[in-house]
């Protein structure tokens, strides 16, 4: 039974499901993580989750020629794909430098090391880490929301800040890394059936950055893929799958069934660059807290 708000794009084969909500009209949708969870639900968009001034104005000095906040290039290699990051040099994903992601211990000091360089772009008073756990706790059915933790008590990254430039895209993908060496420890915590995306946006491209997304699955058995046998076959997939396209403000906040659906977002084209800051997050396994990293 589609949850009330959704609306089921139209569909080539299956349906993304997407919930596109104000911030001040939540409250149908607290549950939309264990929604997720139970393959409910694929996306919800929230529009002005968090202080769209304090955001853009971040999002704004971000982008300012030569203003090098001491950002990361995890993807250099890849120029189309060369995302700038703070918050770590070492990001809880496959990345063109290290396909297969680092190992936990170099995640975890990497993560300690440039904490306060992400931190540090907010002006005094906005604590990132504490406004986003506010604002996920709106979507977690009442359980406790957390930034995840080492069992030596270290602490994950609880976000980054993303900053794709003219040129840049994010190529498709899913997020399902429970697999790799830098999960070990956070499998065996949270509930391995998916893997939920937050992204806040501080600042939208002009051209492009939109988050498109298809009712392509990772578990499914044919997926298109070329003749290297590892990228997908992005027209094949645009071809036979449907595809919801999410357009985002400064403010504006998505969940995202990453470890489920295939994504990707647009190649930017021309300034102003697409700024975010966002992270994963899952169930723990007894389904009582929300556990988030990046
Ligand atoms: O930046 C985005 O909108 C999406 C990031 C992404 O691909 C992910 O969270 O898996």
């Amino acid at each position: 039974m589609p949850h009330p708000h959704t609306r089921v794009a139209s569909s080539v084969r299956g349906s993304v499901r997407c919930i596109d909500v104000d911030a001040g009209d939540c409250a149908a949708v607290g549950n939309a993580i264990e929604d997720m969870y139970d393959d409910a639900l694929d996306v919800i968009v929230v529009r002005g989750a968090f202080d769209a001034a304090v955001l853009a104005e971040v999002g704004e000095r971000l982008d300012r020629d030569g203003n090098d906040p001491g950002w990361s290039r995890p993807n250099e290699k890849m120029p189309v794909e060369d995302v700038q990051l703070l918050g770590t040099d070492t990001p809880a994903t496959p990345t063109f430098r290290s396909p297969r992601g680092e190992s936990l211990d170099a995640y975890l000091s990497s993560a300690a090391a440039h904490a306060s360089e992400a931190a540090a772009v907010f002006n005094v008073g906005f604590d990132a880490a504490h406004e986003i756990r506010a604002v996920l706790a709106r979507f977690s059915g009442a359980r406790a929301v957390e930034a995840a933790r080492a069992r030596d008590g270290r602490g994950y990254a609880p976000y980054t800040i993303r900053r794709l430039a003219d040129g840049r895209q994010i190529g498709v993908h899913h997020d399902y890394h429970y697999r790799l060496d830098l999960y070990r420890e956070l499998a065996e915590q949270v509930d391995t059936r998916t893997l939920i995306s937050y992204v806040a946006t501080l600042r939208s491209a002009r051209g492009g950055g939109e988050l498109l997304v298809y009712s392509a699955t990772s578990d499914a058995p044919d997926l298109p893929k070329l003749p290297n046998g590892y990228s997908y076959d992005l027209a094949a997939i645009e071809a036979r799958y449907d595809c919801a396209c999410v357009a985002t403000d400064p403010g504006d906040l998505f969940l995202l069934a990453s470890g489920r659906c295939l994504h990707r977002v647009e190649r930017i084209a021309g300034p102003p660059s697409r700024i975010t800051m966002g992270g994963f997050l899952a169930l723990d396994k007894p389904r009582e807290r929300v556990l988030f990293w990046s």
